[in-house]
């Protein structure tokens, strides 16, 4: 039998937040560049867009006006999935049929009052603004409920409804599955190595350099060696951090400069306002525990493959047995670390 080589032979990784596994397929990895791809037309969209229901003094559904805002604005969703006057009930009249409420709220939070930005386009202090706004919104809502997800959905390729630049907040009394996943490993770990599982890993990442794109003094951002999208990273603290309101002021100021690095380096990617859903993963709050397993992190799901409009289908096998990627995780780590950290729209072509 010939030696592994993980960049050549199939193989499986794990994933040990969620104990899930992926299927690698390095020996199919795309032709890389077959000549030039075609770019989608570069959108221009003007600062203020009098029919966007996110910009400043519009009209909402419901016919809420929104306020004349500069920076960021945060108003509950017109038509939120999770409402608090829920009454809490469990329904299992047999074990087949297992049905529970969930009180909770969701509100959506505008990134900017400029229609035509993009977190890659602003500058450091409005993505600090932006992430002392997640941090408010974590702790004010972590006092409510006990999963507060905190995500944004960007580009038409992932469902989002309007460019203007904005993410939500979702609040529950459930843990849902993702977390409640992580939240098992993340424990299991914890008692059987005595170390947070991400803190770990943010130390094995950090000494091996491979799957590292960017890192400062405070955080590292990563393709993770699980990875199954194709560009897939996790942001990670360089200490134990359980949730985003911990954060103190200099780290607050790092991570405004990773994300903006990986923001740039994902625009750069395919010349394109690149399409993901991302968002911020933490302790839950008002468990009996004090949920000293967890480590604060966000992942970064982009869906696009090859270029600005060719996205990875998860489908077939990945639907009926699990997930396959051809690009390795350290592949994908070397593409992004290599690109630029201007953003292209403003670098002379
Ligand atoms: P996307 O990020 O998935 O496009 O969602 C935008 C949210 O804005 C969506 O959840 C809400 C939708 O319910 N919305 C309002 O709250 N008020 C409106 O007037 C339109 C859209
Ligand atoms: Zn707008």
């Amino acid at each position: 039998m010939p030696e592994f080589k993980p960049g050549e032979h199939p193989h499986r990784r794990r994933n040990p937040l969620t104990g899930d596994w992926i299927t690698v397929s390095p020996h199919r990895t795309e032709r890389p560049w077959k000549g030039q791809l075609e770019k989608p037309p570069q959108e221009v969209r003007p600062h203020y867009d009098p029919v966007c229901y996110l910009c400043p003094g519009n009209e909402r559904a419901a016919g809420v006006e929104n306020p004349d805002y500069d920076e960021t604005l945060v108003f509950t969703n017109d038509f939120a999935a999770l409402l608090p006057d829920t009454p809490p009930v469990t329904v299992n009249p047999h074990p087949l049929l297992h049905a529970e409420t969930q009180p909770g709220t969701c509100r959506v939070i505008c990134f900017s009052s400029r229609h035509d930005l993009t977190l890659a386009e602003m500058s450091v202090p409005e993505i600090r603004r932006v992430i002392d706004v997640w941090a408010e919104q974590a702790e004010e809502l972590g006092e409510l409920y006990r999963w507060v997800q905190i995500f944004e959905n960007k580009g038409q390729m992932m469902g989002c409804s309007n460019p203007h630049p904005h993410g939500q907040v979702w609040a529950g009394d459930a843990l849902p599955n993702e977390p409640a996943k992580e939240d098992a490993a993340q424990r299991a770990y914890l008692e059987t190595r005595g170390k947070p599982l991400l803190l770990d890993y943010a130390e094995l990442e950090a000494s091996a350099g491979v799957r590292v794109l960017y890192e400062n003094a405070h955080w590292l951002v990563v393709v993770p060696y699980w990875a199954l999208w194709p560009f897939e990273t996790l942001v990670l603290p360089r200490r134990h951090v359980l949730r985003l309101p911990e954060l103190v002021h200099k780290e607050r100021e790092a991570l405004a400069e990773a994300l903006r690095v990986l923001l740039i380096k994902y625009d750069n990617l395919f010349e394109t306002s690149f399409p993901y859903s991302m968002g911020w993963h933490g302790a839950p709050t008002g468990d009996a525990d004090d949920g000293a397993h967890w480590q604060l992190h966000a992942h970064y799901y982009p869906p696009l493959l090859r270029s600005a409009t060719v996205k990875k289908f998860m489908v077939g096998y990945e639907m009926l047995g699990e997930p396959q990627r051809d690009l390795t995780a350290e592949q994908a780590a070397q593409r992004m670390r290599a690109l630029p950290d201007v953003h292209y729209k403003l670098s002379e072509h």
